[in-house]
């Protein structure tokens, strides 16, 4: 089989660049390793910046996003009882939109059936060959037999744990990470939200996000170790936590109910460098992980793929390599942003371990600061909604 890109991974990065991709008339297939299915039975990511809610819109995939997503202009944060408001409008004139990573990974596939783009699902031991040259080829088996594509390019979307980043040498890769000393335990409720807009919370026991995914669907996590099982935290025991780690009037006005879903997640900051190795290009979980206090994980996989598409379509439209050959280094410059605000946030709010005396007075004055500092809200505003591309 012969096309133009070819692309490893259905998650949301391979599949928006495979949309996009579409709409020009470039010829991509997805190579995918789990069932959609599968795929589509991940709960992660809730907040979308208007950069990619607009990509979305340039890939045709974004009606139910604009009928049923939530506009945030702003969010909260609280100290235990002290809260206060990040007015992302009057900072930046952008809200934020809420809607969930499953939904958009469904329209996305819809769309891609739609339009009768090429996904292959269930593949097995996918080998990048010949990245170096003109004429790279991805093997993969399939039911036990041995295909290959033959390509221009390939898009190494197939997330943390995929083979593309693997596939560059180490002599070639350096690799930058922090591990955090604990996760995030999130569930999933068939409950009304407990407030219209998200509330990060800091507290004495450790942190708390009051997030949701639409009407009568919540979603709300807490910090907590790594060695926790899910077996541990029955329902009662997750709202009991929750409970004292948000303000009182939350608290008093949250509606609980069974949960139909929770894990836990590990925090990580990686980068990868370079994403780009020869024909190979690396975008969103494949190249690099924040921890989702930014909310930045998606949106950056989402600027990874402007900047990939934007190239490609140069390459193909005017026979210039201009903007792939500058891809590795704009999109980092913009992941490494990224890094930075998701680590700044997640040290804001969350209790560590080894946390002395001294540095939790300095978290509190932080937050203190934050609360009366016009200048420092628009700094967080602007870096939420997202930096331009
Ligand atoms: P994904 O979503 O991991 O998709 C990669 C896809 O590649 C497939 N794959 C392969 N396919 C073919 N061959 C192989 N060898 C392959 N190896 C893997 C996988 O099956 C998968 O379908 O990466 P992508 O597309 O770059 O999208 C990135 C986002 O998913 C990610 O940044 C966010 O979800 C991160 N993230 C969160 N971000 C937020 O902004 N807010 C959150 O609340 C949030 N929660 C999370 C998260 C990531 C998590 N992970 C990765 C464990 C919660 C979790 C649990
Ligand atoms: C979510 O709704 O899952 C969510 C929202 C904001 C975050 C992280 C996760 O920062």
């Amino acid at each position: 089989m012969r096309t133009q890109v070819c692309i490893i991974g259905g998650g949301p990065s391979g599949l928006l660049l495979g949309q996009l991709l579409l709409k020009q008339g470039i010829d991509a297939v997805v190579l995918e390793r789990k069932t959609r299915d599968y795929v589509l039975g991940r709960i992660r990511a809730g907040v979308l910046e208007v950069g990619m809610a607009d990509l979305l819109r340039q890939a045709g995939v974004a009606n139910r996003m604009d009928a049923e997503g939530f506009i945030h202009e702003g969010t909260i944060i609280s100290n235990n009882n002290d809260q206060f408001r990040i007015d992302f409008k009057k900072h930046t004139g952008t809200p934020v939109i809420v809607y969930g990573q499953t939904e958009l990974t469904r329209d996305l596939y819809d769309a891609r059936e739609h339009s009768g783009g090429k996904t292959i699902f269930n593949v097995e031991n996918v080998v990048i060959n010949d990245a170096k040259t003109e004429s790279p080829y991805v093997t993969y088996q399939l039911d036990g037999i041995e295909h290959r594509i033959d390509c221009d390019f390939i898009a190494g979307c197939d997330g943390f744990h995929g083979v593309s980043r693997k596939s560059i040498p180490n002599t070639v890769r350096k690799e930058f990470e922090k591990v955090y000393p604990f996760g995030w335990l999130g569930v999933l409720s068939e409950t009304p939200p407990v407030s219209h807009e998200l509330i990060y919370s800091n507290s004495d026991r450790g942190f708390a996000l009051c997030s949701m995914r639409n009407a009568n669907l919540s979603r709300y996590y807490i910090q907590a170790p790594l060695t926790d099982k899910i077996v541990d935290w029955s329902d009662n025991l997750f709202w009991d936590e929750f409970k004292r780690r948000v303000p009182e009037n939350i608290a008093d006005t949250l509606i609980t109910g069974p949960t139909i879903e929770k894990s836990i997640a590990p925090l990580r900051s990686f980068v990868s460098e370079p994403m780009r190795w020869g024909r190979l290009f690396l975008c969103g979980d494949a190249a690099h992980i924040v921890p989702p206090t930014g909310a930045k994980g998606l949106n950056t996989a989402a600027s990874d793929i402007h900047y990939l598409f934007a190239g490609l379509v140069q390459y193909y439209k005017e026979r210039d390599d201009a903007g792939l050959e500058l891809y590795s280094e704009k999109a980092l410059a913009r992941v490494w942003k990224a890094e930075r605000f998701s680590w700044w946030m997640t040290s804001l709010l969350h209790r560590f371990p080894d946390q002395t005396d001294f540095d939790l007075k300095m978290q509190a004055t932080e937050l203190d600061f934050l609360r009366d500092n016009e200048s420092a809200q628009s700094v967080l505003a602007e870096n939420y909604v997202g930096l331009p591309y």
